[in-house]
């Protein structure tokens, strides 16, 4: 494994070599910064951040923030906004028990910042627009540091002009391992990580990220969020990978699209997922293979099957960690297949004056694409039998008992003349939050270690992937409510205990507009282990030693730039 391990390359160094090259110089030289930050692509088309501290228990890595072309589409180039110049920027990979720190180079040309999804960081460095003040343009340098606590697979991003930034390309998966564990467990030692995007390309090649002019289609942009017409896997509309027939691989997925449901399956094959947010599940949960059924409005047509209970669901912001077997024999291909599956999208039309929403009736019904082409190589037969481990980490539950309510609304306006719509996160007071925000009456106070229920009500007819940064919750239930049909009432406990970052609040019961709701309920612990002291956020506006608050939002990028976002504050 290269090492850079140069010491007399010291960040100064790097701070007074990068600003000047990029600003001045063309594709070699930052060919050539490429090579020094990060490694030639894997297998999976994944490049990782070179780590240049020999220090055993620290990884030190620079991302530098700046525009340059990718190839997203096959054959077509696409300006985009990359980590290091690469989409998806380069893995950051580290143990627990190791100290990171990133040296971040912004050469955009508007403030920037990186946000720790998923990683119990200290407050100061979360990197969101609410926490921190941004990482000024056209060369701003910042330094991001903290403790690895958790063997998990979780990514980063701007927060800042995210909808623009991410969309385009700024994001990169984050690999923390337990090796102990990993080694106790018998997990497979092949792994590959994979960074799922779709990106809405122009013929040219260009971004369409401007909201369209149409209102009725700015509308539908606004309520469903932007789905793109490329799909992405480590950057790439055609991702091919080998593996061994018969010999089991761990993969890692990250959904870093800005609306896009990702629903995956592989023909013929069972996958495990053995992780989730968080890391290891408790125990091994079984995913069959998503078969096709027919659709009843149109019986020449099959559809995937709804039932979740078969492939991966993961909206936007989630991750898995799935081990599975290719039983396909050597020389033949193999396909991780995207499912559709309905997600409550709003179609809007124009009548005379007025924007009307209708809720689509045709949605999950998008054939199946091919998101990876798994080129099955001679291996091992007869397959080696992989059997998960009964129990894999165990997860306590948090005991909810006498803990107080964090009440959190999920709305929407209804379209105006030109199409937008405002989103809303409202809490106490029903007043919409100002944002962007910085002081908020109504956000709610915790003290470290304080265990609350966030009780999150979903008044729309979509679904929103519910995001809190710095911290895991673990889902309840979910109860439906509906006043015209009682026959929708009912509640829904959530499976297995399971912490997370990121969970699918569902649409409404009902279709009409304030007749139904959807209640989930989430324990959540602002738990500071490891972070002892360092967790402070409150509403003031952030200096460099003091954060704001601890955002949560909607993942639907297009819906949190809207509004649907606020935040919680930690205080001693
Ligand atoms: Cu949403």
């Amino acid at each position: 494994m290269i090492r850079f391990t140069r010491s007399a390359l010291t960040i100064a160094l790097v701070g007074a070599l990068v600003g000047p090259l990029l600003g001045a110089l063309g594709a070699g030289a930052t060919a050539q910064l490429q090579g020094v930050f990060t490694m030639p692509p894997d297998a999976a088309g994944q490049r990782k951040a070179i780590d240049f501290n020999p220090a055993a228990n620290v990884v030190e890595v620079v991302i530098a923030a700046y525009e340059w072309p990718a190839q997203l589409r096959t054959g077509q180039t696409t300006m985009c906004k990359t980590f290091n110049g690469i989409v998806p920027g380069p893995r950051i990979e580290a143990n627990v028990g190791d100290k990171l720190i990133v040296h971040y180079f912004n050469f955009l040309p508007e403030p920037s910042s990186i946000h720790w999804h998923g990683i119990e960081v200290p407050a100061t460095e979360d990197g969101s627009h609410i926490s921190q003040l941004g990482v000024p343009a056209h060369g701003g340098y910042r330094r991001y540091e903290f403790d690895v606590l958790r063997a998990h697979t979780a990514w980063y991003h701007p927060h800042f002009n995210t909808m623009v930034q991410l969309e385009q390309g700024m994001y990169g998966a984050v690999v923390f391992r337990d090796p102990a564990e990993d080694q106790r467990l018998g997990l497979p030692a092949a792994e590959s990580t994979f960074v799922l995007d779709d990106v809405l390309l122009f013929l040219d090649g260009t971004h369409a990220t401007i909201w369209p002019t149409d209102p009725a289609k700015n509308a539908e942009r606004q309520l469903n969020g932007r789905e793109g017409n490329v799909l992405l896997v480590n950057g790439s509309d055609a991702r091919r990978i080998d593996v061994q027939e018969g010999v089991p691989v761990r993969w890692r997925v990250v959904n870093a699209s800005s609306a896009r449901f990702m629903r995956l399956s592989i023909p013929g094959h069972d996958l495990y997922r053995i992780g989730g947010d968080a890391g290891l599940i408790a125990a091994p949960d079984k995913r069959p293979p998503i078969d096709l059924i027919p659709w009843w409005q149109w019986p020449v047509q099959k559809v995937s099957n709804p039932d979740t209970t078969k492939g991966i669901l993961l909206s936007p912001g989630e991750r898995a960690e799935f081990v599975w077997t290719p039983l396909a024999k050597a020389g033949t291909s193999i396909a991780l297949q995207w499912h559709d599956i309905a997600r409550g999208l709003h179609t809007v039309a124009k009548q005379g004056n007025m924007l009307v929403l209708t809720h689509s009736h045709n949605e999950g019904t998008r054939a199946p694409e091919t998101l990876v082409t798994i080129d099955v190589k001679p291996g091992t037969t007869p397959p080696v039998t992989w059997v998960p481990p009964a129990t894999l980490r165990p997860v306590t539950p948090i005991n909810v008992q006498n803990a107080p309510t964090i009440d959190v609304m999920f709305g929407h306006s209804l379209p105006a003349q030109d199409g937008n719509v405002t989103f809303f996160a409202q809490m106490k007071n029903m007043a919409p939050l100002p944002f962007p925000m910085v002081t908020p009456a109504d956000a709610p106070t915790v003290k470290p270690n304080d265990v609350r229920i966030i009780r999150v009500t979903n008044m729309t007819g979509g679904d929103h992937p519910f995001h809190i940064h710095g911290f895991f919750f673990q889902p309840i239930d979910v109860q439906y409510i509906d006043s015209l049909t009682p026959a929708n009432n009912r509640t829904v406990a959530w499976g297995p205990t399971e912490n997370k970052d990121v969970v699918i609040v569902p649409r409404r019961p009902g279709l009409v507009r304030g007749a139904s709701r959807t209640v989930m309920r989430l324990a959540i612990r602002f738990d500071d282990t490891g972070r002892q002291g360092k967790i402070y956020a409150s509403n003031k506006v952030p200096t460099a030693t003091t954060s704001g608050g601890w955002l949560f939002h909607c993942h639907n990028l297009e819906h949190a730039s809207r509004g649907m976002m606020s935040f919680v504050q930690v205080i001693p």
